[in-house]
């Protein structure tokens, strides 16, 4: 069966894959908090340090060897704008944490340049998050957080950290940058927390 646009009138046809209070972009916004970094390939590297044990470091080349998957997903700033269909290549966190003991369940991510995120382990593993280094088919440009930026669609965007420069586990659930500003400490938009009240 075919759905022609004009079934739905004028109404976006995907508006349901909207959550509450976001309106659809067909661009690609940037935002950053301070200036793009720009960080070549061979500087690069993602380093994941448990709170007690040995951390465990990927230069780029050991990163780019690793099983890679095409994603294709929705993302939700919390400025309101939504973005649907993006296609990406990535590594799952999943197999970064392949390598990893620990008993820590929060994660904070530190970029290059010093943003900061936290979120439960868990939201990392289960196929839910990525190192991602290519967006349509190209290498991830530098204002989108390239050469690599962690990929988390199914939290506002503010948590996917551009410019990923590792991963620090720590035992409770300390604010990173924006959270620390009272934005909220999970950020699920389909139940629209936006803020820390929320
Ligand atoms: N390092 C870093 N990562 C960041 C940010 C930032 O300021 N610095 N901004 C976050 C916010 S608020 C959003 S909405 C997205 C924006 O990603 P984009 O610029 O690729 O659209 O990146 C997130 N990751
Ligand atoms: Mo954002």
């Amino acid at each position: 069966m075919t759905i022609s646009r004009g079934f739905f009138g004028h109404h976006d046809p995907r508006a349901a894959d909207l959550p509450p209070g976001q309106h659809l972009t067909h661009g690609f916004p940037v935002l950053t908090a301070g200036p793009t970094q720009l960080i070549p390939t061979e500087r690069w590297s993602f380093t994941i340090t448990p709170e007690i044990g040995e951390p465990k470091r990927w230069s780029w080349d050991e990163m780019t060897a690793l099983p890679s998957e095409e994603i294709t997903v929705d993302i939700h700033c919390v400025t309101r704008w939504t973005k649907l269909g993006t296609r990406w290549r990535g590594v799952a966190l999943d197999t970064f944490f392949e390598d990893v003991e620990t008993d820590d369940d929060y994660a904070m991510v530190h970029s290059y340049g010093g943003y900061t995120t936290n979120l439960p382990l868990e939201d990392l593993l289960g196929g839910r998050a990525w190192i991602a280094y290519e967006f349509e088919g190209e290498p991830l440009h530098a204002e989108h957080g390239g050469p690599a930026r962690l990929l988390v669609p199914h939290l506002y965007f503010w948590k996917s950290a551009k410019w990923v420069k590792g991963i620090t586990m720590q035992r409770s659930d300390e604010p990173g940058f924006w959270e620390s500003f009272g934005y909220h400490t999970y950020g699920d938009p389909w139940r629209e927390q936006r803020y820390a009240d929320d």
